[in-house]
């Protein structure tokens, strides 16, 4: 198989979803390998040298290796390249740079949203933990930009799916599928992204509880 993609054993990696997703929208062939990140398997030897930053998620394409999800997303519209394949980003210059900078915001900002609704709680088991003054105001955060980007927009950020889409929603989803205040029409977005059937195929992998 020419491609191979490694992800984490338990398929939670906010990352490892960007990347499988991507490869499932451009309709190729691959290969999924898992690494069990607590018990350190992404620290050896052989996966460190080829993924570089030993993080998951990392794409391999024949002899090219490749991690950082974003990366991974924007080679892989780059090698299966629109029209013969799907596309992952909006064909406008300026909405394109717009999806790359909501995708490297989501990775960079938000901290506490992400260390207090860890994508355990999105994908294995549900917390109720009340949110810190901290998250309160990254959520809000969220949602100004959220709400913003949406204005004037139905399902999606730039008229049809792109990658960005499942990114922001994988941020909302960390609240709104743990029960914490979100406003109606996020809450709607994030669902919709949620029904895509290629997050379906990375929402519903088998974990261990
Ligand atoms: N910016 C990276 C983040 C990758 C990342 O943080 N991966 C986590 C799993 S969600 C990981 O590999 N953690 C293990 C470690 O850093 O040692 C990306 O977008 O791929």
């Amino acid at each position: 198989m020419a491609l191979t993609l490694f992800v984490d054993h338990q398929f939670t990696s906010p990352f490892g979803m960007s990347a499988y997703v991507s490869l499932l929208e451009k309709g190729i062939p691959f290969v999924t390998e898992r690494l069990d990140l607590g018990a350190q398997q992404h620290q050896q030897a052989t996966y460190r040298k080829q993924s570089l930053t030993a993080r998951v998620p990392t794409l391999i394409h024949e002899s090219f290796t490749l991690s950082e999800s974003s990366a991974i997303c924007e080679y892989l519209e780059e090698i299966f390249a629109p029209p013969a394949y799907a596309a992952l980003y909006p064909k406008d210059t300026k909405q394109r740079a717009r999806a790359r900078q909501v995708q490297a915001w989501l990775r960079s900002d938000l901290m506490p949203i992400r260390s207090e609704r860890g994508t355990n709680s999105v994908f294995i088991r549900p917390i109720n933990t009340p949110l810190t003054p901290a998250a309160i105001q990254a959520a809000e955060k969220l949602f100004r930009v959220a709400e913003q980007l949406l204005e004037g927009q139905s399902n999606y950020l730039f008229g049809s799916w792109c990658i960005a889409d499942t990114d922001l929603a994988m941020m909302l989803n960390r609240l709104v599928i743990n029960g914490d205040d979100v406003p109606d029409r996020l809450k709607a977005y994030a669902n919709y992204q949620w029904q895509r059937p290629s997050v379906r195929k990375w929402v519903e992998q088998k974990r261990d509880a």
